[in-house]
């Protein structure tokens, strides 16, 4: 019998019947394993027999999570990392080589972008960033040399969205791979791999873990490239393994994801709505406002429009700043997806990566201010947003 999202999320993987009877499945803090013969420890290290044989290349706790994660993503197969920089590098130093080249939106994460730009493109990868929402994009900017796409949706911070079944489509029609880092939706709510993507990669220490106690990554792809993934990659590049803590963390973490996001969801559209008609707010970014250039793509590809929350004031940069602190009820921080509702200034903290022609060009506005809408009462949060901005 094949069971629903949320009964997978919850069982997979783990018979509590079995062996002490833990309703939850133990954390293995175990950094190695033993052997019982020299032999059998050869055979674990060829290939040729199961088994564990040290943390960095297999865990149980860190597999019975990457198996539910590649149930919720719809991939055969998943691995988890330290972090979503950690997942984000072991993937690409697996499958880029000096004088490949990446096509990859406009909008990507101040990390990811810094890591685009500072690491691959310094070891002789070529990075290109196309508008992906141009229908012809891939097929007039690939080359000989190119080998994947890359790319959010919607996009931190300004929830730019890009159709992912089109673009997987057109990047398949010249063998390209694409990537899409799903941290902002969620597996709940999108599901690449089943509209065509060959990997999805999160930062987990968002929704997934969803509690801000952690820092966390995952990938989901095919099974024989998620092993490269771990053997290249993960072991032996990045090592940016994940603790078994962690992974027994977001196991609890992803119980509740389903129950969660419909609430951030909820909550999201209320702020959304409340801040689009405020007459000091020149501009929301959030694709679930039927104005917003990503809502009919999103309502095709996901279902719901996430947690997330983008806002320009009128008076730019100085309005921002003034409305952050003025804000007494959302936290100012970075990172997003926790209980708490977190606010922060892309220009100065997240994406202060970028120059300010870099975000000029990728349409990251000065004066923009991120939002992750919480789990609190909406009237508090509403309240809140409304006194800030008095202040300003
Ligand atoms: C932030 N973001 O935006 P780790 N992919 C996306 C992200 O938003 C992030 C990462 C990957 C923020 C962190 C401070 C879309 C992170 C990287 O931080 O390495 O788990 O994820 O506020």
């Amino acid at each position: 019998m094949s069971h629903g999202w949320a009964t997978k999320a919850i069982h997979l993987g783990h018979d509590p019947y079995a062996g002490t009877g833990d309703l939850v499945p133990p954390i293995h803090v175990s950094s190695t394993y033993t052997f019982p013969t020299a032999e059998a420890g050869g055979s674990r290290f060829a290939g040729e027999s199961e088994g564990y044989i040290y943390s960095r290349l297999g865990n149980p706790t860190t597999n019975l999570l990457e198996q539910r994660i590649a149930a919720m993503e719809g991939a055969e197969a998943a691995v988890v990392t330290g972090s979503g920089m950690g997942a984000i590098t072991s993937l690409l130093w697996t499958l880029l080589r000096p004088g490949d080249e990446l096509l990859t939106d406009t909008t990507l994460y101040g990390c990811t972008f810094a890591y685009f730009h500072h690491l691959l493109q310094e070891f002789g990868i070529t990075v290109r960033h196309i508008d992906l929402r141009c229908p012809d994009a891939v097929s007039e900017a690939v080359t000989e040399r190119t080998k994947g796409v890359y790319f959010e949706s919607p996009a931190n911070p300004n929830m730019r969205v890009v159709d992912i079944a089109h673009v997987c489509k057109e990047a398949k029609k010249y063998g390209l791979w694409t990537v899409v880092d799903n941290t902002y939706l969620t597996p709940y709510l999108q599901r690449p791999i089943e509209l065509g993507a060959t990997y999805v990669v999160h930062s987990a220490t968002k929704y997934l873990g969803g509690h801000g106690d952690l820092i966390a990554g995952a990938i989901a792809g095919p099974t024989e490239e998620m092993k490269r993934v771990r053997l290249v990659g993960l072991k032996d590049a990045t090592g940016a393994v994940m603790s078994a803590f962690d992974a027994h963390l977001i196991l609890r973490g992803i119980k509740t994801l389903h129950l969660r996001m419909e609430r951030h969801c909820q909550s999201a559209q209320a702020v959304a709505e409340h801040l689009h008609e405020h007459p000091k707010v020149a501009r929301v970014f959030y694709p679930g406002l039927p104005s917003d250039p990503g809502y009919e793509v999103m309502k095709r590809q996901a279902s719901g429009f996430g947690g997330m929350v983008a806002v320009e004031l009128k008076g730019g940069y100085e309005a921002g700043i003034r409305f952050l602190n003025g804000l007494q009820l959302f936290i100012r921080a970075v990172s997003l997806g926790d209980a708490e509702s977190l606010a922060q200034h892309p220009a100065s903290m997240t994406h202060s990566t970028y120059t300010p022609e870099e975000r000029a060009r990728h349409e990251i506005g000065e004066g923009l201010v991120r939002l992750s809408i919480g789990l609190e009462d909406l009237p508090d949060l509403l309240r809140d947003l409304d006194q800030a901005l008095e202040s300003v």
